[in-house]
């Protein structure tokens, strides 16, 4: 595999791609995994202890040392997609980072359960959920200067698996991935996983927050009312190799590449070449149901000029569309696309 380089789409707040090639393994590597910032990274001297605070009994900060020693330590192969990815294909164009297909990325995720440190804290039963603040804040579309906070029901928050991680792919998390504890969401999309984690507070009062109400919902959709919330990530799956544009002996060849869906397991990969019918692909052994999925296929390519298109489907039946509904802040563009390749 060559360690491709991201791709800039911003450079003040920091917002990057990974190249394609970098995701054919089942991690990305740390220095290709795509980034996305609201704000400027805040430096590591802004978090030296996260705040608990609101409907707890016992209000309490931890550094990271301590939060260690709360244990047990989780691992989780999570793939992290912003729901942006894919913006930039939406016509008309929505505003926002101009994503390409490359704002999706796995990795392996270590942390102490969230629950944990909530049930140290004492949550009392009036709390309906809570607010992760980052340690990030500037001025939003709204005017407003606030820092980067979301909201998380007291359900969603106890799942088991979400974690305040402090380790990425095995190496302390890095700056610019939320350094040095952040929020993860497993299987939803990442602006729910607040980076630079400084406090959360239980709360029985409704979150107005900009990245709560104003931003990551749905607006102009044609079947969803207007400030539905973006939560979990919906079914996508991308051809790898052959990489789109390369051009290949004619004969035949293996067509690999990954699937993801947040709302369960992928239970099948369908791949069609040109005017042809779908045809299943084969599933390679999963790492975790919060992780992408490869499949591969093999296939006899005649010389021209070939478009696949690929489809994924998770357990629970959720399945590509043709074309993802266009929405107002273009979020959720998992449309069935066209992958060029050419045999010669
Ligand atoms: N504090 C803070 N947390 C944040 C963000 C941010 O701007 N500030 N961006 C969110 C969004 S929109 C995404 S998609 C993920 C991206 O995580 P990554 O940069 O590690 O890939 O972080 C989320 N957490
Ligand atoms: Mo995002």
């Amino acid at each position: 595999m060559t360690q491709s380089a991201r791709r800039i789409v911003t450079e003040r707040p920091l917002n990057a791609e990974f190249a394609p090639d970098a995701l054919a393994e089942p991690l990305t590597p740390i220095g290709a995994f795509f980034v996305r910032c609201h704000f400027d990274v805040p430096s590591p001297e802004a978090v030296d202890a996260i705040e608990i605070a609101g409907d707890v009994a016992r209000p309490q900060r931890f550094d990271l040392r301590e939060l260690r020693a709360a244990g047990p330590e989780r691992e989780l192969v999570v793939t992290m997609e912003c729901a942006g990815n894919s913006r930039s294909s939406f016509e008309p164009r929505p505003p926002g980072t101009p994503w390409g297909d490359g704002a999706v990325s796995t990795a392996r995720y270590a942390g102490t359960p969230l629950r944990r440190i909530l049930e140290r804290a004492g949550v009392t039963p009036e709390a309906t959920g809570f607010v992760f603040t980052g340690a990030d804040r500037g001025t939003t579309r709204s005017g407003r200067t606030e820092p980067y906070a979301r909201f998380l029901s007291r359900e969603d928050a106890l799942h088991d698996d979400v974690l305040l991680a402090w380790e990425m792919n095995g190496a302390p998390l890095p700056s610019e991935h939320g350094a040095p504890v952040r929020l993860l969401v497993p299987g939803w999309y990442g602006m729910a996983s607040v980076k630079w984690l400084a406090r959360i507070e239980a709360t029985h009062l409704p979150f107005r927050g900009f990245f709560q109400v104003d931003d990551y919902v749905f607006r102009d959709h044609p079947e969803l009312p207007d400030d539905t919330p973006v939560t979990r990530i919906a079914p996508n799956s991308r051809v790898l190799a052959p990489a789109a544009g390369e051009t290949v002996a004619a004969g035949e060849h293996e067509i690999s590449g990954v699937a993801w869906s947040g709302h369960g397991p992928i239970s099948r990969v369908e791949i069609r070449f040109d005017g042809g019918d779908w045809i299943e692909a084969e599933l390679l052994e999963d790492s975790s149901s919060y992780s992408w999925r490869r499949w591969r296929i093999r296939h006899e390519l005649p010389e021209g000029d070939h478009e696949i298109r690929t489809r994924a489907t998770d357990a629970r039946g959720g399945t590509q569309p043709e074309r993802a509904p266009w929405n107002g802040l273009g979020y959720v563009q998992n449309s069935i696309r066209v992958h060029r390749i050419s045999a010669r």
